[in-house]
């Protein structure tokens, strides 16, 4: 491609509103142009990369054996009723209705279309498995979408649904997906874990989560140097790790405390460590208040209590002051577990191994010492509701797990026959009985994969594609199109390097040298062929994106080294 003829618009300032690399790097590159908030369109420089993308997850899924199609972006309200999920989500499912008045949603993911194509299709166990997968802009409505392509409302997604007799045929599936994720991520050269992940409102049981290492994803994992443990903040159990407590149970006392209403006042009006506290958080869950206690220094993972109340996350919500003032006769800050009625209470497993824990009096100003699980209060539930913290001890191996953040760029699950039963997907087995199909969904977020990589391969000059996912193998830059030696030079390696399939940019605008170099580096093109003043000698600059090193080369070396470069990526990742 001639970058005389190329519709390229790159910026040299940031725009304002991008606040991570990825999201800066993919605007000033002229990569994707914003319509509207988390909307994004991809230019012809940015729309190469996806389909690099797009081909290697092709590859690797249709080595599986996946079935590549294409349903509709919209999809009839009728099927989510169905499988009861059209009120689980509210404002964050784009839905419309067509001129008759029937709803429709612009669909955010497909287990129920999926379910519903195979339900009339697949009748025998002679069928299965079948695993059919499609890449497809997706619809959600988020709240805050931000970073560019990282969190946007419409996306790009490869999402594909297995279709087994039984769950060790999804089990087969599942390791099949994990793998090809596996090799997906890494041929696009990111450096990603696969941590176990909370299977959330999809049910089923297992789901893994593939994180790609970045220190602006939004993601955090947990994860263990001395084994295999990986977790996802949001599913990683924590170990009951508590200090020696007292042995007896001392009287309970209220205490004035004026205005501690934080642990940390608290902890420095009485002089007393945190973990010999309780915090008593309220919330509000479809007009129920329910009260989550734990331990002072601990942060409440609410995953894991939705989890625990089985509702989706949209109808957890904090309790209001006056809810607060209402059901416990104090202001905020001064909740306790001791007294509260017509509340429903889950304590955090520690709480009934502490002794003469500090908690809220519910009584403004005031907090209670010496207070026992079982002596002065009991909870509707116990469990781990706290959320895993760096030198927390692995739930696998005791050795202290790592905190890092990422962008999951892939989430798999097993879904078990949630749908297939919830919409009569069955087969026939070799009785002549009828079973439910065992599904599993799996995902990949195409475009924040590209953001992705980005994240991990980029300087202060701009991007570093790697070869595999780069919009062009190489830039060939010719320092001064006045000048013929030069610009046949630049032609003629041009046209040798088309005519063996390597794709490649010519950069014969009437810019100035500086400019040519600062755009070749800002969009990261992996191999830069510079034609400049020994153009006349057949000597050009020969340098790799990724290295500061250049190297003069006769003109045949430096196709010769560019061929040799792309054929070796070829194979890498195989
Ligand atoms: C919705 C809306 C948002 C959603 C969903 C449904 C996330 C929803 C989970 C999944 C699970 C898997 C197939 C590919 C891999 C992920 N956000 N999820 O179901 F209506 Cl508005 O999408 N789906």
């Amino acid at each position: 491609m001639r970058m005389s003829k190329m519709y390229l618009h790159t910026l040299r300032e940031v725009p304002s509103e991008a606040e991570v690399p990825s999201h800066q790097l993919l605007l000033r590159a002229g990569m994707i142009k914003k319509l509207a908030s988390g909307v994004y369109g991809y230019m012809p420089l940015g729309h190469r990369v996806l389909r690099k993308i797009e081909q290697i997850i092709r590859e690797e899924m249709d080595a599986k054996g996946a079935q590549e199609l294409l349903m509709s972006a919209i999809q009839p309200a009728e099927l989510w009723k169905e499988s009861g999920r059209w009120y689980d989500f509210g404002p964050e499912m784009f839905r419309l209705k067509d001129r008759n008045g029937r709803e429709f949603c612009l669909g955010p993911t497909h287990e129920e279309v999926f379910t519903e194509i195979v339900r009339n299709e697949l009748k025998s166990y002679k069928e299965l498995p079948v695993n059919l997968y499609q890449i497809q802009t997706k619809y959600r409505d988020e709240k805050r979408p931000r970073f560019g392509l990282m969190r946007g409302r419409e996306f790009i997604m490869k999402d594909a649904y297995s279709f087994d007799r039984d769950w060790e045929g999804l089990d087969k599936s599942y390791r099949d997906m994990y793998d090809a994720y596996s090799r997906i991520f890494t041929r696009c050269g990111l450096e990603f874990r696969a941590v176990e992940a909370d299977t959330g409102a999809m049910g089923g049981s297992d789901s893994h989560e593939f994180t790609a290492l970045s220190d602006y994803g939004e993601g955090v994992i947990a994860y263990c140097e001395s084994c295999d443990f990986a977790a996802t903040v949001e599913k990683a159990p924590c170990m009951l790790d508590l200090p020696p407590q007292d042995t007896e149970e001392k009287d309970l006392e209220e205490i004035h405390t004026p205005q501690a209403g934080t642990i940390e006042e608290l902890t420095s009006f009485l002089n007393i460590p945190a973990h010999q506290t309780a915090k008593t958080l309220l919330f509000k869950v479809r007009d129920k208040i329910v009260a989550a206690v734990l331990r002072g220094d601990r942060e409440l993972n609410e995953t894991k209590l939705l989890n625990v109340l089985k509702v989706p996350e949209h109808e957890l919500e904090f309790a209001s002051a006056e809810d607060i003032l209402k059901y416990t006769g104090a202001a905020v800050g001064f909740a306790g577990p001791v007294g509260l009625k017509g509340i429903q209470m889950i304590v955090d497993e520690e709480i009934p191994h502490m002794k003469n824990i500090v908690v809220g009096a519910n009584k403004t100003d005031y907090h209670l010492l010496n207070v026992n699980y079982g002596r002065d209060f009991r909870a509707d539930q116990i469990a781990d509701l706290k959320q895993i913290q760096e030198g927390d001890r692995c739930p696998q191996c005791s050795a202290p797990v790592k905190l890092a953040r990422g962008i999951e760029v892939g989430q798999i699950f097993k879904l078990g026959t949630k749908y297939s039963q919830a919409m009569g997907a069955t087969y026939m087995d070799e009785n002549i009985q009828e079973q439910p199909i065992v599904m599993g969904c799996y995902g990949i977020g195409v475009s924040r994969t590209m953001a992705a990589v980005i994240e991990q391969h980029h300087d202060e000059d701009g991007i570093i594609w790697p070869l595999s996912v780069a919009p062009y193998h190489v830039i060939i830059t010719i320092v001064n199109v006045a000048d013929e030696k030069q610009h046949a030079l630049g032609e003629k390696i041009y046209q040798e390097l088309l005519k063996q399939n390597v794709e490649v940019l010519l950069d014969d605008r009437k810019e100035r040298a500086g400019v040519k170099f600062k755009d070749a580096d800002l969009l990261g093109i992996p191999i830069r062929i510079t034609v400049g003043k020994k153009a006349s000698e057949g000597v050009v600059e020969y340098k790799l994106r990724k290295e500061k090193e250049k190297k003069e080369l006769s003109y045949e070396e430096a196709v010769e080294s560019i061929i040799q470069l792309i054929r070796d990526a070829e194979v890498f990742g195989r």
